[in-house]
């Protein structure tokens, strides 16, 4: 693993540094609100660098649902590409770190159930899939 290398989107980078740095009890919302937020460690694919996402919780069960939103831009977040390289990362949930592997849910009966979950923790994703073209990535993780 390389050395942690910030989010450009400087928001990002403070909610992570918060959120870690509190060891899991500070800057645990999306900022403004009480819904939760995780945050994924997952390695550059390109640098090796250690990458820090903060995601919306969104729970199938005991298993986090991974939604590749971006607000609805154009294309996929970079850490899109990490993940499908290497589904092993690392989930922090507040004081809690679950080592898990990831997939990705092609579009299908599955995939339409766990777009309905994401969709009643955080109904913005349905305005982020009208903004755009691409069929936003959904993950599942599963611990190892
Ligand atoms: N983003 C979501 O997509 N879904 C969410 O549910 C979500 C919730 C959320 C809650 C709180 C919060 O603070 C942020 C939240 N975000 C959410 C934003 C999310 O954390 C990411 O910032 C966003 O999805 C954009 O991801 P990104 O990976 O495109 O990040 C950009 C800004 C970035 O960091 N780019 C780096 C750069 O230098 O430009 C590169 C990052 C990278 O991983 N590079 C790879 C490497 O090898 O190091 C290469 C990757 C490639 O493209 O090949």
């Amino acid at each position: 693993m390389g050395e942690y290398i910030p989010s450009t989107w400087e928001w990002v980078a403070d909610q992570v540094e918060l959120y870690e740095g509190s060891g899991g009890t500070e800057g645990t919302n999306l900022r403004d609100t009480d819904m939760p937020v995780i945050i994924v460690t997952n390695t550059g694919h390109k640098t090796g660098a250690i990458r820090k996402t903060p995601l919306m919780k969104i729970m199938d069960g005991d298993r986090y649902v991974l939604i590749a939103s971006k607000g609805g831009r154009p294309v996929n977040p970079h850490w899109y590409h990490n993940l499908k390289a290497d589904p092993n990362v690392e989930i922090r949930d507040r004081t809690e770190v679950h080592s898990v592997k990831v997939r990705e849910v092609e579009a299908g009966e599955e995939r339409d159930r766990l777009w309905g979950l994401a969709l009643e923790a955080y109904p913005p994703y349905q305005e982020y899939q009208d903004k755009t073209e691409r069929l936003i990535p959904v993950f599942v993780a599963e611990a190892i």
